[in-house]
This record gives C-alpha cells, structure tokens and sequence, in this order.
C-alpha cells in the first residue's frame, strides 16, 4: 500500500477542537498564564481558527457549558461560521456547584438530580440553537470511601435521569456518555468503564452512544480491544482523544505512545469507525499547560493525522493472509510495517497540494499571530479546569 492509495481517504478527516484547549489551565499545584490567552468564547474560536486554517483538520468546535455560555448562540454559530468553523459537541458540567459535593444525576436527593437533568435540558436547547449533534456526558459522580454511597442504587437512579434527558433529544441528536475509571471520586465512580457506558447507553436507545476518553484507562489496558469491541456493537459514538503518562495528562494525543495511537487508530479503520459515513465523533480533550495552546492544537490533530495514515497503510490483505495461515510474526510484521512508515514527507507534500503549508506548526510560527495576540489581550480566562 503506498501513500497515493490512501491519499483520498485522508481528506475526509475532521478533528474536533475542545474551547477548552485555548484557555488557561494546570493541575491543582499551579495554573500558570500564557501570554494571548482568550477572554471570551469568541477569542477562543478565533485561535481554533488558526489550527482549522494551517491544517484542514479541525473544522469544529466544542462547546462547555457554562464556561462558554452566551445569550445568543445562534450568534456565537453564525461568528464561528465566520471564522471558517461549526460549533459542535456541546459538554455539560455538573462537577463545580457545591450542590453536586454528593453526586449529580445519581445524587439521592430528587430536588439535586432535576437540577442536574435540567442543566443538560439547557445544554440541549443551546444545541438546537447551534445545530450541534452530540451532547456529551462526563459526570464527577461516586464515592470516596467504601459504603459512602449505595453503588446500586446510583446507578439506578443515573438510568433513570439519562432517561429524561435522553427523551429530550432531538431527531438529529445524540447523547455520548463518557466514562472514567477514577477522579475526582477515587473509591469508585458511576460510570467507571467502558461496560457500564455501554449497559447504561443500550437502555436508552440508538442515539446514546460510549464516548471514549484515551486517558480514562488504567495503565496497561488494552484500549483498542474496547475500540474493536464498542464499533463491533455499534456503540462507539466518539473519541476524546489526549495522552497520559500517569493518571488523566490531558496531554497532546500521541506524545506519550504513538504505538497506542497507532493501534487504537487502526480498530477505528478495520471497524469501519473512520470515514464521511461513520458516526464515530473524533475530538482532542487536551490542556496545555506549559506549551503554547494555539501550536499544541496544531500538533494534536498533526499527530493524529499521521498515525490514520499509518493506519490506513496496513496491507489488510496480507495481514488477513498472515493472520488466517497462522505466521504470527509474519502478522505482526504486516503490521509493524506500517507503523514506522514515515508519512510525514507524503503529508507535507499532500498539504501543498490543496493550499495549506506544508509544515503547519512552522507556518504559525511565522503568521505572527502569538506575538499579536499576547498583545492585544490582557488577562486571559482560565479553561474552567483551573477555576
Ligand atoms: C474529564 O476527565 C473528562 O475527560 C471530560 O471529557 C472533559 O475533560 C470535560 O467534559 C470537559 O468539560
Ligand atoms: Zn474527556
Ligand atoms: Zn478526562
């Protein structure tokens, strides 16, 4: 297979932008400033521009609420849609309010659990608003300590409270519940693993779907058997994709294990889970702490580029050929082939040839644009993360 076979396929590749990316954020040590930062959700969609621009990949961008609410998103879509972009998932927040110390949609307390379910009811008016599809579901809710909550009944009560969200959706619209195996709960948390999403989903309907997060896995786990297994059950609805050393990094996808990318990216295309007719949502969930946001954008979807094309490389037919004939190193050299195939000269080249810089992190370098914007803003908005 050589890059011309897979050339085409490469331009159907959109990834979506988090707002949260652009603005400030850390860990609970520090959140340290960056000179640019945005203000204002509308800062924010001006520099996804700048990544959407330099590489072709990123036409959309994510929503949070309530650290981008406005008063008019139809407004908000039309200066995205002036910027060159579509709003897209919208996530929803029930992690910072005191009232949800306890648990959100799972809490004990109806009157805490309606305020939970309505805040999502918002999120889906925004979205009728904004002609987004996905509503995206993290929630902070379990325990901390061993018998601190009852683990059966909370999720009985998060079925119940998907429900009356999930029957608000609108015909084009979907729901993606994404799970997380710990923090900030550390004992145990409501929706910790691929198989409870998926159980929780399933009794929704066809437009609930998993959404899966790269760092929300323990060490070890073999992430791309959980992507062949959700796209096998028709369930895999997105990726929020990062990298992690330790526990949840949020660090740029694909800088701590290319391989694990690679992998995961190669499930997504045997699965039939990459290309215009698939439902599956490709998204960063990233924050840039140290590094410059704009350019740890840019190198994000780069990154991610990259490891589709090496993914698509793969002679399926000799893998098949190997696979079936028993040759298992012959197998895995099908597939290793592929990975350590540089495809960044092809890209490069590929890149000109529809108008964009061949190397784009470079051509922001030179567009100015950082030293303008450390300029011209003053006291840039932390991501929410940090707040
Ligand atoms: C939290 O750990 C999750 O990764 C969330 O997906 C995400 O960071 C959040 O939804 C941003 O609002
Ligand atoms: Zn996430
Ligand atoms: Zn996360």
């Amino acid at each position: 297979m050589a890059f011309a076979d897979i050339a085409d396929r490469l331009a159907a590749q959109a990834i979506e932008l988090p707002s949260w990316a652009f603005g400030n954020s850390g860990t609970r040590f520090r959140v340290f400033g960056t000179p640019g930062t945005p203000r204002t959700v509308q800062e924010k969609i001006a520099d996804a521009s700048r990544v959407h621009a330099l590489t072709g990949l990123a036409p959309t961008v994510a929503l949070h609420i309530p650290w981008d609410r406005v008063d008019d998103y139809a407004a908000l879509g039309r200066f995205a849609a002036d910027h060159g972009l579509a709003l897209g998932t919208v996530n929803s927040n029930t992690f910072q309010d005191d009232l949800y110390k306890f648990g959100s949609l799972t809490h004990t307390d109806e009157a805490v659990r309606r305020k939970a379910v309505d805040h999502h009811l918002e999120c889906l008016d925004i979205m009728d608003q904004t002609g987004s599809r996905d509503l995206k579901i993290w929630l902070a809710d379990g325990t901390n300590y061993p018998g601190q909550g009852d683990i059966r009944g909370r999720q009985d009560r998060l079925a119940e409270s998907l429900r009356l969200i999930y029957d608000r959706l609108g015909p084009q619209q979907r729901l993606v519940l994404e799970y997380k195996f710990f923090e900030p709960a550390f004992y145990h948390t409501d929706v910790p693993d691929w198989g409870t999403s998926y159980a929780q989903v399933s009794a929704l309907g066809d437009r609930a779907l998993v959404c899966l997060d790269t760092g929300h896995h323990a060490p070890g786990t073999n992430i791309e058997f959980i992507v062949a297994q959700l796209l096998r059950l028709g369930k895999l609805g997105s990726f929020d994709f990062n990298s992690r050393f330790y526990a949840d990094d949020d660090l740029i996808v694909g800088a701590a294990d290319p391989f694990q990318l690679f992998r995961i990216l190669y499930e997504v295309v045997r699965g039939g889970g990459y290309g215009p007719d698939s439902p599956v949502a490709f998204m960063l969930d990233q924050c840039h702490n140290v590094e410059d946001k704009i350019p740890g954008q840019i190198r994000s979807v780069l990154n991610v580029q990259e490891m589709t094309a090496r993914a698509l490389l793969v002679d399926t037919t000799a893998l098949r050929t190997a696979q079936d004939e028993g040759d298992v190193l012959g197998a895995n050299a099908v597939l290793m082939d592929a990975f350590y195939t540089d495809v960044r000269p092809d890209l490069a080249a590929w890149r000109e040839s529809r108008g964009l810089p061949a190397d784009p992190v470079r051509a922001y370098a030179e567009s100015g644009y950082q030293r303008q914007i450390a300029e011209e803003r003053v006291g840039g908005a932390q991501s929410g993360w940090g707040a």
